[in-house]
């Protein structure tokens, strides 16, 4: 919505005693930091030992680490690929057998790149892939192909930009389809060349893990992708869209991390049921409304332990936004510094539940007070959830949430993020449950415990501006 139609709620909102949604506040305290690395909790890593007490990650490998991979002017090559025509007569790429991109060489993204069902693309621990601007790159794995990426903490796969002033947008992203349920006739982004969903729960599309995506227009899509896939630490930087786009699917995911996303850190939709946990996303204080941390669309996630911190309190952006019916069940999340905490938006499941979670330094906090007496629909105060009041819900005591300051060191610093709390916030936390994906020992509030959980820390995810 325009500026002109935001100030004119205001000015409603204080007409009605409402004001709550018009009065930005504080996000956070600055206070520096000193701690020890103690290593990453994912699996499968072969950790390179840690490179110091620095809590700043480096795009460098560890100096410590003998590296084969360390090669000097790595040799710049193309991804092999063969000619594919679409359906639609457009001309694309695909990867159709077996396919390893060694750490040794320097890889260019060249054009559109299917792995075609049956094939697999492995990408070894190390390895950069350059995707080229020119040609609007992008990688999409098909429903019964693979991608096999396990990086390290410290030797991560990186998707980049080919430029060098790279900008969000230079490349399509990375694409994953699988044959999870539902949607069994369901194409991503309305493109007949990327069908997905089937009735395959534990569809398995390999393995990403410490992986980082930047510049692309989407980061990372997983769509109908299924529980048999690993996806664990990820980071998604600088994306034109959404960092993480969820469209159906069963897979489980741990250790997602978002930085300057245009769109949505986290976007929820097409009736996926899988589980996440440790999300950390830091917006970028742009100039755009709906840019959203968390929003889940007709579909039922499990999220544990999240930090989603805003950074333009001033616009229409929210912390969680639960539409359509999603029987989000959120516990453990930590949201900070948006234009309000949380909206229900259509109809609203009986089995919405949001616990053990604090909503602090929003403009309006835990959220709008919405009124039938408000009759724009782009109103922050429009009745868009048939009367659900989501301030009561938010605040009914067996839910244990919380609106005191969660203490966040410095949750939204682009180049050096301290998104832990000063000490840990376990009084109202829950314990994930115990059902062999979520990690039971995380009964704290937010994505990390304090100052000493070192999961986001190594070369795998980087921050910066740019
Ligand atoms: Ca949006
Ligand atoms: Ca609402
Ligand atoms: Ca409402």
């Amino acid at each position: 919505m325009s500026r002109a139609s935001s100030t004119l709620a205001f000015v409603v909102a204080s007409l009605l005693g409402t004001g709550a949604c018009a009065a930005p506040s504080g996000t956070s305290t600055d206070t520096l930091r000193t701690s020890t690395d103690t290593g990453g909790p994912a699996k499968g890593s072969a950790s390179s030992p840690d490179m110091s007490a620095q809590p700043t990650p480096s795009n460098e490998p560890s100096s410590v680490d003998v590296d084969a991979c360390n090669v000097p002017n790595k040799e710049r090559k193309v991804v092999p690929t063969t000619d594919l025509l679409l359906a639609d007569g457009s001309a694309a790429k695909e990867i159709a057998g077996s396919l390893t991109l060694g750490c040794t060489s320097d890889w260019t993204l060249s054009g559109r790149i299917f792995v075609r069902a049956g094939a697999t693309l492995t990408i070894q621990a190390g390895t950069t892939i350059r995707a080229e601007k020119a040609s609007n790159a992008g990688l999409v794995v098909l429903p019964g192909a693979a991608i096999v990426a396990a990086g390290e903490k410290d030797r991560p796969i990186v998707f980049t930009s080919d430029q060098a002033a790279p900008l969000a947008g230079d490349w399509r992203g990375l694409i994953i389809l699988g044959n999870a349920p539902p949607g069994v006739s369901a194409v991503f982004a309305a493109d007949a060349a990327m069908p997905f969903g089937g009735a395959n729960v534990d569809d398995d599309s390999g393995a990403l893990s410490f992986v980082r995506i930047e510049y692309g227009t989407l980061g990372l899509v997983l769509a109908g992708v299924g529980r048999q896939t690993t996806v664990d630490s990820v980071q998604v930087r600088k994306a034109n869209d959404n960092c993480f786009t969820i469209a159906g699917g069963t897979v489980d995911a741990k250790h997602l991390v978002c930085q300057y996303p245009a769109d949505e850190s986290f976007e929820i939709s097409g009736g996926y049921t899988g589980r996440l946990q440790y999300l950390f996303g830091q917006k970028m204080p742009d100039t755009g409304a709906d840019h959203n941390g968390v929003l889940v669309d007709a579909s039922s996630p499990k999220i544990y332990n999240a930090t989603l911190c805003g950074d333009s309190p001033t616009l229409q952006n929210y912390g969680i936004v639960a539409r359509n019916g999603a029987a989000l069940t959120m516990e453990n999340a930590v949201v900070v510094g948006w234009f309000s905490g949380l909206d229900v938006r259509a109809a609203v499941s009986p089995n919405l539940d949001i616990r053990s979670t604090v909503l602090w330094g929003n403009a309006a906090n835990p959220a709008c007070v919405e009124t039938a007496a408000v009759t724009d629909p782009a109103s922050p105060l429009f009745n868009d959830d048939l009367g659900f009041d989501e301030v009561a819900w938010f605040r009914t005591a067996t839910r244990k949430n919380t609106e005191a300051n969660p203490g966040l060191v410095a949750c939204s610093d682009p180049t050096a993020p301290r998104p832990y709390p000063a000490s840990a916030l376990t009084a109202n936390a829950a314990t994930p449950p115990a059902d062999g994906f979520f990690d039971t020992t995380a009964a704290f509030v937010g994505a990390f415990r304090d100052a000493n959980d070192a999961w986001m820390s190594g070369a795998w995810a980087r921050f910066d501006v740019q």
